[in-house]
């Protein structure tokens, strides 16, 4: 250990330093220099004191297999290379030791390596429970382990920024019993883009289970489907042009183990059939197209219609009659309206969006019943303790940014936030509490563009959900007016109309927000729609009337007939919330949970836009050090002091350096005797003494004191060996 210590200390030149707290001057030039360093020496994880910056390294990397995991267990971060490994123990030995929840938040811009990183925290937990190999706690972990595969098939696609995006948020709780063994969990999940399934821009795939599926069913398996295996075919996983072809040498095993996953989480054949059937319903969809008969609209292709109420456990008529009009109350009568094609053609795209959203909420439920936490009936229900493990999407910016970009860096901005305020908070505690004199540090507070986004009233949600209240009158043009009207004023809102000369606003569409990490311009057609996010009841009805049981249960709602849902809306005056407020308070009860626990940080930077190994983008990364607030991290973590650490563990790392201590000391309390030491060893004008905690200054003391330790053991060590051998 000592070696290894001093190792990663003392050979800072060649590899760079692992913790940039210890770095000479805090610049940004010096941060980024370090950073280099370690990249190109193949060193992906430094730290900032107890946060982790990992950099995505686009290849596979030697580092995590049984020895390492073996060599971070049970360890003090700083008593190994920086690792994320390191991170993981110290979430879960805080936990086991203080029975306190605690979590660990990712983030980073997408493509930066959050769900690596996320899966890697579970293997790591995985391999370091159950040394007595318990049945049931085998089995929770393969299902935690195991459930990835399914979410990422059925959440993640191909976008232009990342070949396996998450598009969906995911906060997971591992519960722990007292000896730290994994005995359940529960996943949460966010908004998942939806309108992926009908549309992808150039260059990006649809979800991975349509590819999953065409490549890697078996010819049987997709004739009963009615699938022939050519992507081509189907209008919606084809639009992103050449790139949107299936790769069989990934989706095939992919596929394979989607299906592993299904059965090893209790998923039953029937489910399983259910599941395939709903997304090959949903490919077909896609060719459904609608033709004018005079005043009626009907569907263009008998026999894909008859494949889909098929696949859905519909009859046919149920089917078409949905699709080409709507049963509606007006004056008191129940009637029958027409769809124009186009309406029509909504319609049919809406339907596949909201068959597959509650496909994966019905999924991600499945996956919660395999690993909720058994209590004993009649007792106190046992949960135990948690570490809760969050990745959500990154920041991104896209050539179009609709409604899903909008949330996505919005989520960002709330995990900005709790990170400015935790990180800062916390260490200002830390020196309240200790008595050390603390020192502002200067850093951009993104509180202001969160209350763009959520201050009722005034935000952009609220502005949107009021132009939700008047359905059909509203168009997204005119919400644009009326965020122009309110915002007009806002440092970090402007659109083409406030700002017609601003060459990045090219549309009368487009508004732009300054955002933490970057200016995006979003593009405010469908904003309306997919913030109102309704479906047309009759589909509702339709599915909840499919025989196929799994269906059925997905749609509920669908029970209530048309009078019935007349009368509860006229009698309740409280209508369903919005898509977008939805959203905010998720994420405002998700930054309320990771805030009530111990909270351990994973930053994740993203090297280049061409995910190559080789190269360190210079420009690229040092726009996420600064927007990440990574530097203003160090300055805080350092504020004037490189190191703390308790007085107990303190002396018993160095107490062989002086006489007084060793092989014990004494003389009083681990603080006396600490003092005692630091005396001897003439470095009291570097120090101060807090209530619990040594606070050094200087990175060089710490080298100091590390290079005689380790001098001391090497001499011990040469003795030992020496009398081993018999020379002495
Ligand atoms: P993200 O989760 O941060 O993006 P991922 O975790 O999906 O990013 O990482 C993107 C890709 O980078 C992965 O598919 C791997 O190819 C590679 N990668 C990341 N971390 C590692 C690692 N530790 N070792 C090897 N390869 C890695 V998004 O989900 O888009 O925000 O919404
Ligand atoms: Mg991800």
């Amino acid at each position: 250990m000592a070696t290894r210590v001093s190792l990663t200390m003392a050979g800072h030149e060649e590899a760079g330093i692992g913790d940039f707290v210890l770095l000479d001057e805090i610049t940004i030039d010096s941060f980024m220099d370090n950073l280099k360093k370690r990249f190109t020496n193949g060193k992906i994880y430094t730290y900032i004191g107890e946060v982790c910056v990992s950099v995505n390294p686009y290849r596979t990397m030697n580092i995590y297999g049984a020895d390492f995991i073996s060599q971070y267990k049970g360890r003090e971060i700083f008593e190994n290379s920086p690792h994320i490994f390191a991170i993981a123990d110290a979430a879960h030995t805080k936990m086991k030791q203080q029975g306190r929840d605690t979590c660990i938040v990712i983030s980073g811009e997408s493509g930066s390596g959050k769900t690596e990183a996320s899966k890697i925290i579970m293997k790591y937990i995985a391999a370091v429970t159950n040394i007595a190999k318990q049945q049931e706690i085998e089995r929770v972990k393969n299902v935690l382990l195991q459930s990835n595969a399914i979410l990422e098939a059925f959440g993640n696609a191909k976008t232009n920024r990342n070949d396996n995006s998450s598009r969906f948020g995911k906060y997971m709780d591992i519960n722990f019993d007292f000896k730290g063994d994994p005995i359940g969990g529960h996943i949460n999940n966010y908004l998942l883009e939806k309108s992926r399934v009908v549309l992808q821009q150039q260059g990006e795939r649809n979800f991975h289970s349509f590819y999953q599926l065409i490549c890697g069913a078996t010819d049987n398996e997709l004739a009963r489907l009615y699938l022939r295996r050519d992507i081509g075919l189907y209008t919606y996983a084809r639009q992103g042009g050449r790139a949107a072809s299936g790769d069989p040498s990934a989706d095939r095993p992919d596929y394979r183990n989607t299906m592993t996953a299904f059965r090893t989480l209790g998923f039953s054949q029937p489910q399983i059939d259910s599941v395939w059937k709903i997304v090959a319903a949903v490919l077909h969809l896609g060719s459904i197209e609608f033709v004018s008969d005079g005043d009626k609209t009907r569907t263009a292709d008998p026999s894909t219609v008859k494949h889909v109420a098929h696949l859905l456990s519909v009859t046919e008529k149920e089917l078409v009659d949905s699709l080409c009009h709507r049963v509606i109350a007006a004056r008191g009568e129940v009637m029958q309206k027409e769809h124009t094609v186009s309406e029509a053609l909504y319609g049919r795209d809406a339907l596949a969006k909201a068959i597959y959203d509650r496909l994966f909420s019905w999924i991600v439920k499945r996956i919660n019943d395999a690993i909720v936490v058994h209590g004993t009936p009649g007792r106190f229900h046992y949960k135990g303790t948690v570490i809760g493990v969050l990745d959500i999407y990154g920041f991104e910016i896209f050539d179009k940014n609709s409604f899903e970009q909008f949330c996505i860096n919005y989520c960002n901005e709330k995990l900005q936030q709790l990170f400015i305020e935790l990180v800062l908070k916390q260490e200002q505690e830390e020196y309240m509490r200790e008595g050390i004199k603390w020192q502002a540090i200067e850093y951009f507070n993104n509180q202001v563009i969160c209350d763009l986004v959520e201050q009722s009233h005034k935000g952009v949600i609220a502005i949107m959900d009021e132009a939700c209240l008047n359905v059909g009158k509203v168009t997204d043009e005119m919400l644009l007016e009326e965020m122009d009207k309110k915002l007009a004023n806002h440092p970090h809102y402007t659109s083409r109309q406030l700002r017609p000369m601003d060459k990045d606003l090219r549309h009368k569409e487009e508004f732009r927000i300054v955002h933490y990490a970057g200016n995006v311009v979003y593009n405010v057609i469908g904003f309306l729609d997919k913030n109102k996010d309704t479906l047309f009841q009759d589909f509702k009805r339709l599915l909840f009337h499919s025989s196929d049981n799994t269906i059925k249960q997905m749609w509920p709602e669908g029970e209530m007939d048309i009078t019935q849902a007349k009368i509860s809306f006229e009698n309740t005056t409280k209508r369903p919330l919005t898509a977008g407020t939805l959203f905010k308070n998720s994420m405002i009860a998700l930054v309320k949970n990771l805030a009530s626990k111990e909270p351990y940080y994973v930053r994740c930077i993203k090297p280049n836009d061409a995910k190559s190994p080789a190269v360190f983008d210079d420009e690229r990364i040092r726009h996420q050090v600064s927007y990440l607030g990574l530097i203003e991290n160090v300055r805080v973590r350092r504020a004037g002091f490189a190191h703390r650490v308790r007085y107990d563990r303190f002396l018993k790392r160095y107490k062989m350096i002086s006489q007084y201590t060793w092989p014990n000391f004494h003389g009083g309390s681990a603080k006396d005797g600490t003092k005692v030491l630091i005396d001897e060893q003439k470095f009291s004008d570097d120090v101060k003494y807090g209530n619990t905690k040594i606070f050094i200054r200087s990175p060089r003391t710490l080298f100091a004191l590390e290079q005689k330790r380790s001098e001391l053991i090497n001499g011990i060590v040469i003795l030992l060996q020496k009398i081993w051998r018999g020379t002495v």
